[in-house]
Parts: structure tokens; sequence; C-alpha cells
């Protein structure tokens, strides 16, 4: 089995380098923006593409993946919101249980209906604790997966949350206030997490400037995820990524 982004992050983390991956929605992405996205993200040096949605109505993402496969060399790595976002075309596939919710079937139920044609996909398979927190409004995924999410304020949930998804085997937590979160999560709960699990964190939702970025970085994130403040402005590209760069060994 493949693991070589796996790897990468592994490294990355034992080096203190931070990530920045870009969500690209394959809903709100014309291709004449994804060409100026890929100029942008490979002048920032974006270590990844993340590309998915809690609901993704269109049915062109295999065609965003190939797209962004044969103009840029950024691994793609699928952030799907059902099974039915998974392309062979990308590198690797998040492969998500939601563990902050109690809903059996994003726990486990899509996962076994999938499983043969994501083992036949050949994709990278990580696969991640998942865990929304709230960020201060209904988000997408918070309304889709019928899960309540991690109040902000309890920061012992999250940590005992990612502490038993790492002990289950899982290969990275992802901390996620949502696409377009009115309030990212707390540096203080980002730290409280990352300094007691020992597997990469991703942490996204509703991080629109670059010392949001670098904090959270400082809090313990490896990869920094940003999606909806970038689809507004792509030029944010350039300083996101540079205040994450920054923030390698601090
Ligand atoms: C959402 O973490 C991602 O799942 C990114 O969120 O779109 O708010 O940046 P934003």
């Amino acid at each position: 089995m493949k693991n070589h982004i796996y790897q990468q992050l592994i490294t990355a983390r034992a080096q203190q380098k931070k990530s920045f991956a870009v969500l690209i929605d394959p809903d709100k992405t014309e291709s004449r923006d994804l060409e100026n996205l890929i100029l942008l993200g490979k002048k920032a040096k974006v270590d990844y593409w993340f590309v998915g949605g809690s609901l993704v109505v269109s049915n062109h993402l295999e065609q965003l993946v190939a797209d962004l496969k044969t103009k840029s060399d950024i691994p793609v790595i699928l952030f799907p919101g059902s099974p039915s976002q998974v392309t062979p075309k990308a590198d690797a596939l998040l492969y998500l249980s939601l563990i902050s919710g109690r809903n059996p079937e994003l726990l486990i139920g899509q996962h076994v209906l999938s499983a043969p044609a994501v083992k036949q996909s050949g994709l990278e398979i990580l696969s991640t604790g998942y865990m929304v927190i709230d960020g201060g409004a209904p988000t997408t995924v918070s309304y889709i997966s019928n899960a309540a999410p991690i109040p902000a304020n309890k920061n012992e949930i999250a940590l005992c949350t990612a502490l038993a998804g790492e002990m289950l085997g899982m290969k990275l937590i992802y901390m996620d206030a949502g696409s377009g979160a009115q309030k990212p999560i707390p540096a203080e709960m980002i730290h409280t997490v990352a300094s007691q699990i020992t597997v990469p964190l991703i942490v996204g939702g509703g991080i629109t400037t670059p010392d949001k970025a670098a904090e959270n970085c400082r809090a313990g994130a490896n990869l920094i995820v940003v999606g909806n403040a970038i689809e507004k402005d792509p030029g944010l590209i350039t300083a996101i990524g540079a205040a994450v760069k920054d923030s390698s060994s601090l």
C-alpha cells in the first residue's frame, strides 16, 4: 500500500515544518479561476490541494482533479463529503471517520459500503479522525452530518476525542470548524490537542488571515487548510502560504 504522502506528513511533523493545503470546492471553481489558483499555488509553494466538499452538486470533480494533476505537481488529496467524491485520478484520500459525532453512518456505515471501491482505487488511504468543532453557526458539514459539533470551549472533549481516534489507529486528526465558519478553532483548543497526540494534526475552517494561520501553527497544527477565504481572494494564497512557512521550527 502506498504511503508517500503520509511519510511526508510524518517527516514534516518531526522537523517542525508546517504545511499548507488549499481546499478547492468543485462547485465553486471555474476553469479560468483554476489556472490562476494553480499559478498562485505554485509560487506560494502550497503543499497540497484538497478537493471536495460536504455537498458537491456539480459533476466535474474528476475533471478538476485531472486538471490539477496535469497543470501542477502539487499532490491532490481528496477530502470527500461522500463516497461519490472518490476518484483514482487523485494521489490520496482522507478516509474520514466523524469521531466527534455519533452518527454511525459517518463513523463506519459509509465506509463499509464503499470499501471495495476505495480499495480498488489504488489511492493512498489516510485514515483520519475527523472532528467538527463548533464554529459559531451551523455550517454545511454540521447540518449534513446530523451530528453535534464539539463546543469550542470544551478543550477536554476535543482532547479525549483525538486521543481515542489516535489509539483506534487513525493516522491523522483533522479538527475542522467547517467551511466558512464564523469563528475558527481557538488556538487554546489546538494546543491542548496537539500537545498530547503523536500523529499529524490538520486544522481548518474559518481561517481568513495569515495571522490566524500562523497562530494555529504555533499552537501545534501541522497542516493548515484554507478554502473559502481563498475562493473570495485568491491573492491570499501568497500571504497565508508565507505565514505558514515562516511558522516552521518556531
Ligand atoms: C473546511 O477546513 C476546511 O472543511 C476549510 O474551511 O473554507 O472556512 O477555509 P474554510
